[in-house]
């Protein structure tokens, strides 16, 4: 059998230890994966760290990206292989939301609707999230969010708290 390929949108979070560089390491073992292709990665925004009781600008800040790629992969192997790229970078699963070196997190899977004990697919909160929609603006301008609409509107509608960041300058800046 021919494996469909299947266009997908990954979220990238992190905001402990060299957060860019985890990043952009976790995007080059995705794109090196087995059934992996075309990978296309936005640029790096620095985010306040939403935890479960809100914005909270106390917390370390967090780095946030998006990339598309294509797959031939069935969404719980992509999965198996987001969480592999997660442990290998030191990822603790211990708060919900908590301080993290690395989340991976699957927005989009084609146009297929996922819901099951190891998958939601939209991801159920990327349509309220400046953190995910601004960097995939970045990389997209006319990109759509299914379900949703527009994500210049979705942007729009939240308000953008995301800052550039400046990869080449090697981290972190003063408050400006
Ligand atoms: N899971 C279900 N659907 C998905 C999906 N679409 N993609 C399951 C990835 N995983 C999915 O995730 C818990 C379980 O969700 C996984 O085992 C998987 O089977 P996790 O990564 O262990 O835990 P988590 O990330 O703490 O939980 P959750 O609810 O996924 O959190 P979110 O919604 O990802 O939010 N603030 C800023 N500024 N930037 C951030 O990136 N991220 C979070 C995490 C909170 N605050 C943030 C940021
Ligand atoms: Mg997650």
């Amino acid at each position: 059998m021919i494996a469909q390929i299947v266009p997908v949108l990954f979220a990238f979070g992190a905001n402990l230890g060299d957060r860019g560089e985890t990043i952009r390491a976790a995007q080059c073992e995705l794109a090196e994966g087995e059934g992996i292709g075309n990978l296309r990665a936005s640029p790096l925004r620095e985010t306040i760290a939403l935890t479960e009781h809100g914005p909270d600008p106390d917390a370390p800040r967090y780095l946030n990206g998006v990339a598309i790629a294509e797959t031939a992969l069935q969404p719980h192997a992509l999965l198996d292989l987001m969480q592999s790229i997660e442990a290998r970078h030191g990822r603790v699963r211990d708060e919900r939301w908590g301080d993290r070196t690395l989340d991976i997190d699957l927005i989009l899977y084609g146009g297929r609707v996922i819901s099951d004990e190891r998958l939601t697919v939209p991801h159920p909160r990327a349509h309220e999230r400046d953190f995910v929609l601004a960097p995939w603006l970045a990389l997209e301008p006319g990109a759509v969010l299914m379900g949703h609409g527009r994500v210049s509107d979705l942007l729009q509608r939240v308000g953008d708290t995301t800052r550039p960041f400046d990869e080449a300058g090697e981290g972190d800046h003063a408050e400006g």
